[in-house]
């Protein structure tokens, strides 16, 4: 009897250690069942990296705001150079930056869009109405913020343009800093995607004023004011561009619509040069604008010949037929539809155009000088060909321009 129940003592024990066991190890499982979940999450290589590129992102000391007057430089004016407090506390985070940069290039290619850096160029003059709806609308992109430098020049401006961008820039820069940092759900890391990598303003005047009983878009006026623009983009070219940039799209003050996708669409259709149609609406018409991107025909060609070298064409002018085919004039044409219907072009404008960084590299710049008839935009488009890169339009892919 009592071997019996000692017997039924082991077993009684037995039954009650397991049952213990089974409730306690059950209790394990269901109770912090999140936190494992969350733990696993935060073992995945690709969220470590996005963790760790957000808590340098949230750093304040890693925020790039530039603003640098470069009018001594040639010079040309003797006002003094200008930086902030700010460019220094760039320049010593400039290590961290990059390993930074590495990481984000190492997340885009995890996240399976290896579309890389692009850096957004846009020169200003007396263009301060504007300021407000360009931010707007580069806000509103859809392409990762982390993934997006922002470069602008201003020259020659007296209504307000460099305070009113110096203001726009700041103000981004302070949402940044007050952006939460990192919580364990990662939920606030989303604002830090809609930071840009960089803002930079740069400045230099031309002393370059219309006489103002001048059109600006008289055909006399056009050289000597397409040759203040050439070297305009290439002081910002020289200026913004660096060693992170996969991308540069060039994007005009004064174009105020465009798709919140045309980063990733545009980058997509993988050429080294590609624009989309630039045109104008009203409230119930639109119709073509830049005319800068354009097709040589056999006519135009032939054209050309007669001419002497250093003779520079520009397009819609009645005095001056030069036999393009314009892509303003490509628009569903041949009952082509598609969105991404491409076509190959010659020469570009500047509106709107995103050019792999590696042409810019390898020697394609805006000349201001006479390259095969053309300067500035289309020069540049000319210069690239010439370098074995291929240029194309989007003659379906509309943005518009201010009328
Ligand atoms: N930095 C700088 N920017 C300029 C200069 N001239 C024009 N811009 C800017 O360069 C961009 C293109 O110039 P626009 O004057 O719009 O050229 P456009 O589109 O051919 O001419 P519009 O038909 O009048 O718009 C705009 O963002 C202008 O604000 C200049 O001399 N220096
Ligand atoms: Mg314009």
């Amino acid at each position: 009897m009592l071997i019996k129940s000692r017997l039924q003592f082991i077993i009684a024990a037995a039954l009650g250690y397991f049952t213990l066991y089974w409730l306690f190890k059950s209790s394990l499982l269901s109770l912090p069942l999140s936190s494992f979940k969350i733990q696993q999450c935060r073992s995945h290589p690709l969220w470590s990296s996005i963790a760790s590129t957000h808590f340098k992102k949230d750093d304040p000391n890693a925020v790039a705001y530039t603003y640098i007057n470069m009018n001594d430089k040639d010079g040309s004016h003797n006002s003094s150079r200008y930086s902030e407090d700010w460019t220094e506390k760039q320049k010593n985070n400039s290590s961290s930056q990059q390993s930074t940069h590495q990481q984000q290039h190492h997340l885009v290619h995890n996240d399976g869009n290896d579309f890389g850096h692009v850096l957004i160029l846009t020169p200003f003059k007396q263009s301060v109405q504007f300021i407000d709806r360009y931010f707007d609308n580069v806000k509103r992109l859809t392409y990762p913020h982390h993934l997006i430098s922002l470069g602008f020049l201003v020259s020659d401006s007296t209504d307000g343009t460099i305070e009113k961008l110096r203001e726009r820039a700041q103000l981004e820069m302070d949402t940044r800093q007050q952006a939460p940092s990192l919580s364990s759900s990662g939920e606030e890391s989303v604002s830090s995607w809609n930071s840009f990598d960089s803002i930079s303003i740069f400045q230099k005047d031309y002393q370059y004023d219309l006489p103002a009983n001048e059109d600006r878009h008289a055909f006399n006026v056009q050289i000597t004011r397409r040759n203040i623009m050439a070297k305009s983009r290439n002081t910002l070219l020289s200026a913004a561009l660096t060693e992170k940039h996969d991308w540069v799209l060039w994007l005009d003050g004064d174009v105020i619509e465009y798709p919140e996708t045309l980063l990733e669409e545009l980058m997509a259709m993988d050429k080294d040069m590609i624009v989309p149609n630039c045109y104008w609406h009203s409230y119930n018409e639109e119709g073509g604008y830049d005319k800068n991107n354009w097709q040589e025909t056999e006519e135009s060609l032939a054209f050309q010949k007669t001419l002497p070298e250093d003779q520079v064409l520009v397009e819609g002018y009645p005095e001056l037929i030069t036999h393009r085919k314009l892509m303003i004039d490509m628009r569903f044409e041949n009952n082509q539809t598609d969105l991404f219907y491409a076509v190959p072009l010659d020469a570009v404008g500047g509106t709107c155009t995103l050019v792999k960084a590696k042409v810019h590299r390898n020697g394609a710049i805006f000349p201001p000088f006479p390259y095969q008839h053309q300067v500035e935009t289309e020069g540049l488009a000319k210069m690239a060909k010439a370098l074995g890169y291929e240029v194309w339009g989007l003659p379906n892919y509309l943005v518009y321009h201010y009328i």
